[in-house]
């Protein structure tokens, strides 16, 4: 359309050839006109398709809305390029917000001040939204629909549900079969849920892939579509161990089979359990011993039966367990054999108590913490309170269990 525009400059200045290629007015056939009218969250629109023969037209002003009573109208600049264009079918498409309406309307569609199309609708300021939680499922995925009351003011309601689902373009209604005769409400801000697992309430079939629409069927003009894709759902990966906090060589089972495949079988699980070692084609259940006191992220994958894989991670921590505590007990008996003064021996014995209840609690970084606190706190005090070999003996024994605490 550009290079259209360059070549009506050009031609201007060629005013003096036989043939005076250039725009002119042009009145769009109602034919090729499609206006859509549509209401989302209490606002009117119409869009206006116009699909023109070749390339050799433009809009250079699409108008602004105007509006007596329940006539809407908007005035249009169409042009018509008299000179060559490609024979290449254009369509050129203009969405008007009508704004917040209530009532009967007619919305013309206007060019060079002559009516070329008119839709007539219903709209309602009940300010309803009615929404799908997608815009694209893959078949045998649940379709959740809400229908939402997002004005001021309470709607009551006759039937339920308040929507059908069509089929798009046909508009063939596939659920529900049968609508409760129900009077009901929703209030400000209140909504209403139903979830629909792609069943044809009509053929009791699966409904086949392609384009949807849910329209409520109480004069709100409410709309949303959705499509239908077939392909494969992915599966979901999930598991759980035990025990919750395993010691080092014992037995962990790993149970993944609460993993599942919506529309098909997980026929594949294997695991990476964080210290490199992996287990391929497992089955749901598998057991695993760890030599080493840490934390570990441990990996189930699965795959479903269209080899679609999915993934889940959980963090296991391996403790030492009662083995570091015990050594801690022991070493505080040691230390309480030495008859140092009261004081000093009360300041060690406490900071490892303190220790092995952090162990018992879980919290084996806080022990460790608390136990480089006291080696330094033991350096401090060496030629001094306690003899070296002392503080040889103290430092050597807490870092053992440091060690045993780190794995
Ligand atoms: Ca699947």
């Amino acid at each position: 359309m550009l290079f259209l525009m360059g070549t009506f400059s050009m031609n201007f200045k060629e005013t003096q050839s036989d043939f005076v290629e250039g725009w002119i007015p042009y009145i769009q056939s109602s034919l090729m006109v499609d206006l859509k009218f549509w209401m989302s969250a209490g606002t009117s629109y119409v869009n206006v398709t116009i699909t023109f023969p070749d390339s050799g037209y433009m809009v250079s002003d699409w108008g602004t809305v105007a509006r007596d009573g329940g006539e809407i109208w908007v005035d249009s600049e169409i042009w018509d390029w008299t000179g060559y264009s490609f024979q290449i079918i254009t369509t050129l498409s203009h969405t008007y917000n009508l704004g917040q309406l209530d009532g009967y309307y007619t919305f013309t569609f206007k060019a060079w001040g002559n009516d070329v199309k008119s839709v007539s609708f219903t709209a309602t300021t009940a300010q309803m939204l009615l929404e799908t939680d997608k815009d694209v499922y893959i078949l045998g995925e649940n379709v959740t629909i809400t229908l939402e009351n997002i004005g001021t003011e309470t709607v009551s309601i006759g039937g339920y549900p308040a929507w059908g689902i069509y089929t798009y373009p046909e508009e063939s209604l596939v659920y529900p079969k049968i609508y409760a005769w129900l009077l009901w409400s929703l209030e400000p801000g209140e909504n209403d849920t139903i979830i629909w697992n792609q069943y044809n309430a009509f053929t009791n079939s699966p409904v086949y892939p392609g384009m949807y629409v849910v329209r409520d069927t109480k004069g709100w003009s409410l709309s949303a579509y959705f499509t239908i894709l077939a392909g494969n759902l992915p599966p979901t990966a999930i598991f759980t161990y035990s025990p919750t906090v395993p010691i080092v060589s014992e037995t962990v089972t790993f149970d993944a089979s609460s993993s599942y495949d919506p529309d098909g079988t997980i026929i594949g699980y294997s695991w990476a359990f964080g210290d490199g070692m992996i287990a391929n084609d497992t089955g749901p259940i598998t057991t695993y011993a760890y030599a080493d006191a840490g934390n570990y992220s441990v990996t189930l994958y699965v795959y479903d039966d269209d080899y679609q894989p999915d993934s889940y991670t959980l963090n296991v921590t391996v403790t030492h367990g009662q083995i570091p505590v015990e050594a801690t007990q022991e070493l505080i008996e040691t230390i309480e054999t030495w008859n140092l003064p009261k004081g000093l021996e009360k300041c060690l014995t406490s900071k490892l108590d303190n220790a092995i209840h952090q162990l018992n609690k879980g919290n084996e970084n806080v022990a460790i913490n608390k136990l480089i606190v006291l080696i330094n706190q033991i350096e401090a005090l060496r030629d001094k309170k306690l003899t070296s070999d002392q503080a040889n003996y103290l430092i050597a024994e807490i870092q053992g269990i440091k060690d045993l605490i780190h794995g």
